[in-house]
């Protein structure tokens, strides 16, 4: 049996965090299996590279080492979480995945797309998420949820400009794939958004009894 991996997108301070925990409670009740995990991070290694990634500093990161140190994490995280846990059948919720590549290295950084997709092949092989779940909401909005919590990280510390890239990219994907990907409308009260995640229980479920 091969579990459901499901990741969770959007840009900052969208409520990926708050309602990954939701989620998972909410599948929990249904007797399944749920691993939590994040990216970059998710293993001891993979969250020194995190903070590699996202602690300001004087050198300036070049996009490519960004990108490099993106799939390293990302590589330690695959084999030692993520794909045992799909193995033994459980249900895999990740907070950003390769989708926060191509929207941050890709549409905020503008490194080249076929570059990401080669690093995504090499890293993943065939392995791609069942679901995505787009937490969209105007940039502003996301910016002021994330600044009301205090020192911005190397990521949050961008512009406008950069921002409006990574949102339009999410949306340009998830347009692409409405198969895979679910969009939701993350500038609503949270109650609303909870509620929004309940009406897609039952797809998930049913993808994952298959
Ligand atoms: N990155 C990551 C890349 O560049 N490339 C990659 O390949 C990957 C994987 C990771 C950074 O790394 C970059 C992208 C990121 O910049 P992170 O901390 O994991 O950083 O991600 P962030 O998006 O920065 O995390 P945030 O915590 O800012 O956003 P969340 O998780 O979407 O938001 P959350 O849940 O923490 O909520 C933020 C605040 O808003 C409130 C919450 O209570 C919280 O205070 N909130 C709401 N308020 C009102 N109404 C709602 N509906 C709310 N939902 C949440």
């Amino acid at each position: 049996m091969t579990g459901l991996f499901i990741t969770l997108e959007g840009p900052e301070g969208a409520g990926k965090s708050t309602n990954r925990e939701y989620l998972a409670e909410r599948l929990r009740a249904s007797g399944i299996e749920v691993l939590l995990t994040r990216e970059p991070g998710g293993t001891p290694l993979a969250e020194r590279i995190r903070e590699v990634l996202l602690t300001p500093g004087d050198e300036v990161m070049s996009p490519d080492a960004e990108l490099l140190l993106v799939f390293a994490a990302r590589a330690q995280h695959l084999a030692e979480v993520i794909r045992p846990a799909l193995a033994r059948g459980a249900v895999v919720i990740c907070d950003r995945f390769t989708d926060s590549t191509y929207a941050y290295q890709g549409a905020g950084r503008g490194l080249s797309l076929e570059r990401i997709a080669t690093l995504e092949n090499f890293v993943q092989g065939q392995l791609r998420p069942h679901l995505t779940l787009v937490f969209d909401l105007p940039v502003e909005v996301g910016l002021a949820r994330a600044s009301a919590r205090g020192r911005l990280d190397r990521f949050e510390q961008e512009g406008r400009v950069f921002f409006d890239a990574v949102r339009g990219a999410y949306l340009k994907r998830a347009e692409a794939d409405p198969s895979r990907y679910f969009l939701v409308d993350a500038a609503q009260p949270l109650s609303q958004v909870q509620q929004a995640l309940d009406a897609l229980l039952p797809k998930l479920l049913e993808l994952y009894r298959g």
